[in-house]
């Protein structure tokens, strides 16, 4: 072993291994290795990734206030490098090639120590290349008080999936640009190289009026009502747990009893609205952080995002879809909670109706029950979420990634803002790393939002968001649309 970790001397693996050789005396880590694996979808298998321990289970799951002590062993015949996504580890273990550290080569492993300050629903997956894509991420849950003996847990990883391989995908994306307005209105001779939000447009302060953006989406015509531009692109099938309806996860539970739904977006490029159907449910948690409860049936989560959802099943026997429907669109996944000796009936994958976008009217209304401390703004960084259709280029303030872009000043002990204002005609759900934010402000409404590590900010709105300067490090800030995310809607902030 310290021989195969002895690849990686100099990264991040050497660093996260030295305070760990004495302890690991006593107590070995956990192993998570990556490795390829075939599924069935839509009855045809595919090749895909994985992320499991030696015994079988996928992905992690541990409580708060132990160490989290995991090698990672890569399996594939190619890099790869785990994220932890939602914890706040030393810079160096989190899982970013190239910002955190290099990848692991294959058949390498790399080790990773620090203590787990916070529970909640998390997950874990792929920063290498667009390996999210296969199916590279796994559950990551930091069970704590919250979590009570008479309350099953019932964990929802849901994907996007597609039998074209990711590097075509993106690669068909370049090609046709996003946006077939945006590409007909390059063709008919509007320009192809204009810039979201650049001068040419008249589009540089924000929010842009609506009817700006619906003109650009619909080439110049005259369209009244701007429609956002969702899906780019068309997935083969959406999976809950790896399974799509027509062969679902049927997970058991107490008729009479409580269940907490952790449902993780783990998708690459897909938001849902999440239904539970006949069930009542009480939001208590989005990204791992407590909010006040909200009760529904109907809860929004953007990619990357998670939702914890109490559920109180009924008595008596019964079936209970939850599914996921993709914005915009009649297609759902989902699982089924059987009561007893519920009978399942088959679910279609395709809702009765399109469900609407994605918005941040339930964001407006949570409430985070530790919000950060009140305190001024040391330092507010405003990021322009930019983009250039033909091409499918997207960047922030006009400047698409590349390792030569200076990080973000920030220092260290500072509470800082980030303004994300979207100039673009599509969602973001942008990332931060090594750090929870607090949502402080929607277009200008300040209050006091929900603690969390991925927000939504749709087109023309302008979202900010608060964190302290309390991790030193180089970390990542990114869309997390997995192919925005390669195309250079990235950054990164940087302090010690
Ligand atoms: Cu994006």
């Amino acid at each position: 072993m310290l021989s195969r970790r002895a690849v990686l001397a100099g990264g991040a693996a050497a660093l996260a291994a030295s305070p760990l050789v004495a302890r690991a005396q006593t107590s070995p880590p956990t192993v998570l290795k990556i490795a390829p694996r075939e599924i069935v979808v839509n009855g045809k298998s595919a090749s895909v990734y994985g992320i499991s321990q030696p015994d079988g289970v996928f992905g992690l799951f541990t409580d708060v206030g132990k160490p989290f002590r995991v090698r990672v062993e890569n399996g594939l015949d190619k890099p790869s490098l785990i994220h932890w996504h939602g914890l706040t580890p030393p810079w160096r273990q989190d899982g970013v090639p190239g910002i955190s550290g290099p990848p692991i080569p294959p058949g390498g492993s790399a080790d990773y120590d620090f203590p787990l300050t916070f529970g909640g629903t998390f997950w874990m997956h792929s920063h290498e290349g667009l390996q999210e894509q296969l199916l590279l991420a796994a559950p990551l849950i930091i069970r704590d008080q919250r979590d009570r003996p008479d309350q099953q847990e019932v964990v929802v990883l849901l994907a996007d999936f597609s039998f074209t391989p990711p590097e075509k995908i993106f690669e068909d994306l370049q090609k046709s640009g996003s946006m077939g307005g945006m590409a007909a209105m390059a063709a008919a001779g509007a320009g192809s190289s204009q810039k979201m939000g650049g001068a040419g447009m008249k589009m540089g302060t924000a929010p842009a009026p609506k009817t700006a953006m619906g003109g650009m989406k619909m080439g110049g015509s005259a369209a009244a009502a701007p429609a956002p531009d969702l899906n780019d692109v068309k997935y083969d099938a959406f999976l809950a747990n790896l399974r799509t309806l027509a062969d679902p996860d049927i997970v058991k539970v107490e008729p009479g009893g409580r269940a907490l739904l952790r449902i993780i977006n783990g998708s690459s490029m897909s938001a849902f609205h999440i239904g539970l159907g006949a069930l009542d449910g009480e939001l208590i948690a989005v990204d791992g952080f407590e909010i006040t409860p909200i009760r529904g049936r109907s809860f929004p989560v953007a990619t990357a995002q998670r939702l914890d959802i109490r559920v109180s099943i009924p008595p008596g026997p019964g079936a209970y879809p939850v599914l996921a429907q993709l914005e915009g669109e009649r297609r759902q996944t989902g699982v089924v909670l059987v009561a007893g000796k519920g009978t399942v009936a088959r679910v279609p994958d395709l809702a009765a109706a399109a469900s609407p976008a994605l918005t941040l009217d339930l964001e407006r209304s949570l409430r985070a029950t530790k919000p950060l401390a009140q305190r001024k703004a040391d330092r507010v960084h405003t990021l322009n979420l930019t983009g250039e259709m033909a091409g499918y280029i997207w960047s922030i303030n006009n400047v698409v990634w590349n390792k030569d872009v200076p990080p973000l000043a920030v220092a260290k002990g500072e509470r800082v803002e980030l303004v994300f204002v979207n100039q673009t005609p599509m969602s973001h759900p942008m990332h931060l790393h090594g750090h929870e934010f607090q949502v402080v402000d929607i277009d200008g409404y300040r209050f006091s939002g929900a603690v969390r590590d991925t927000i939504l900010v749709p087109p023309n709105r302008r979202v900010t968001v608060a964190f302290d300067a309390n991790n030193p490090g180089y970390w990542a800030l990114h869309c997390h649309l997995l192919y925005h995310l390669d195309a250079g809607m990235f950054t990164t902030i940087r302090y010690v």
